[in-house]
């Protein structure tokens, strides 16, 4: 097989980036290693910034979001002096839409069978060869038989446990991380949320957040150690420990049910430079995770494919091969102003089990600021909505 741009993985990043390329007339494949019942199984995101809608529009894929999609003009945060709301439409003029992961990449799969994209799953030890050479190419297995695409570029959207991060040489790779001492655990329900806007709660007992899928499925999570097992927390003991830690008056009267899924995610912050190694451009979680907190993973893999897009097509249209070397600083640019902001939502919203009476003091006279300071809410809000690409 020959195409000019070798997709591996099949999660958000590489299915949107395989949609806007086709779109403008540029071949690819894409190689996932899973199923797509499985790739579809998993519950991620929630939260899409303006930019992300804005490219689920022009890759063609938004017509279900702008119908199901919830817009959230704002979200609260809840501490021991109460509960309160960061508007984002008054503090910055735009909003965020409410649409899960599992949806967007349903959509995305939807397109890519529509434009008859070329998508092998099941696609197993996908191998990337010559990336430093202008004839990379790369091999992978199935039906016990082994294939090999020959292309102009590779594009590693394959997540954080992929292969195309580890084919950079540690010689060339810097990598930056924070692990963070406790992990989410996050609970599915076919309830009525909690509120109509999300909580993110700030407690002694731990963080905990109510979110959404829609007006029948929510999404809750509560902090917990790392060395907590999903197995340890039946439906009861969730329920109990969430509720302790969001208002009484959001406690007292939400509507609770069995979890039809239930995980633990840790929590990391890290960056990969550079993220262009020869032909091969990391995307998405290949290159970068952040902690949940600030909404950000699924968004970065958006603002991720936007600048690819723009390079490969100079590249490939316009034979401007300069515009790949562009590719990296703009997308870390914005992926490191999307880190500190995860970072900083992280430590704010959560105890730390080191934590000392006076780091309790810094965090609640932030939280104060936050609920009374208009240029707190500005900025946190022009963080939380996505800051332009
Ligand atoms: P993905 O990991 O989604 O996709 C990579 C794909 O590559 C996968 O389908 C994988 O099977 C495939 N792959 C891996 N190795 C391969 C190989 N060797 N060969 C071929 N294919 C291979 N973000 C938020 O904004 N909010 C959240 O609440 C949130 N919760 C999360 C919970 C969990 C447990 C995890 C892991 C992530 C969460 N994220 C969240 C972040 C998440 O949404 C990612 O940012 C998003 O999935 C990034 O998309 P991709 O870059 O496509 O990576
Ligand atoms: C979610 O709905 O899964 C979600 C929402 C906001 C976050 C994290 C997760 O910050």
């Amino acid at each position: 097989m020959r195409v000019q741009v070798a997709i591996i993985g099949g999660g958000p990043s590489g299915l949107l980036l395989s949609q806007l390329l086709m779109r403008a007339g540029i071949s690819t494949v894409v190689l996932e290693r899973q199923t797509r019942d499985y790739v579809l199984s998993r519950i991620r995101a929630g939260v899409l910034e303006q930019g992300m809608a804005d490219m689920m529009r022009r890759a063609g894929v938004a017509e279900r979001m702008e119908r199901e999609g919830h817009v959230h003009d704002g979200t609260m945060l809840s501490t021991q002096n109460g509960l309160f709301r960061i508007d984002f439409k008054e503090r910055c003029g735009q909003s965020v839409i409410v649409y899960g992961q599992t949806e967007v990449t349903q959509d995305l799969y939807a397109a890519q069978d529509a434009m008859g994209a070329q998508i092998v799953h099941e696609a197993k030890n996908v191998a990337l060869h010559d990336v430093t050479s202008d004839k990379p190419w790369v091999t992978y297995e199935k039906d016990g038989q082994t294939h090999r695409v020959d292309c102009d570029y590779i594009a590693g959207c394959d997540g954080f446990h992929g292969v195309s991060r580890p084919t950079i040489p540690t010689s060339v790779r810097a990598e930056f991380e924070r692990v963070y001492p406790f992990g989410w655990l996050g609970i599915l329900s076919r309830t009525k949320p909690a509120a109509d806007e999300l909580i993110y709660a700030n407690h002694p007992r731990g963080f905990a957040l109510a979110s959404m899928r829609n007006e029948k499925l929510s999404r809750y999570y509560v902090q917990v150690p790392l060395t907590d097992t999903v197995e340890q927390w039946s439906d009861e003991a969730f329920w109990d420990e969430f509720r302790r830690r969001i208002p009484a008056q959001v406690a007292d009267t939400m509507e609770i049910g069995p979890s039809i899924e239930k995980s633990i995610a840790p929590l990391r912050s890290f960056v990969t430079e550079p993220m262009k190694y020869g032909r091969l451009f990391l995307v998405g979680d290949a290159a970068h995770i952040v902690p949940p907190t600030g909404a950000k993973g699924l968004n970065l893999a958006a603002s991720d494919v936007h600048y690819l897009v723009e390079a490969l097509t100079a590249a490939i249209l316009d034979k401007d091969a300069a515009a790949l070397d562009q590719y990296g600083p703009k997308a870390l640019a914005r992926i490191w102003s999307a880190m500190r902001f995860s970072w900083w939502m992280t430590t704010l919203m959560h105890r730390f089990p080191d934590q000392t009476e006076f780091d309790q003091k810094i965090q609640e006279a932030e939280l104060t600021q936050l609920e009374t300071m208009e240029s707190a809410q500005v900025t946190m809000a022009r963080n939380y909505v996505g800051l332009p690409y």
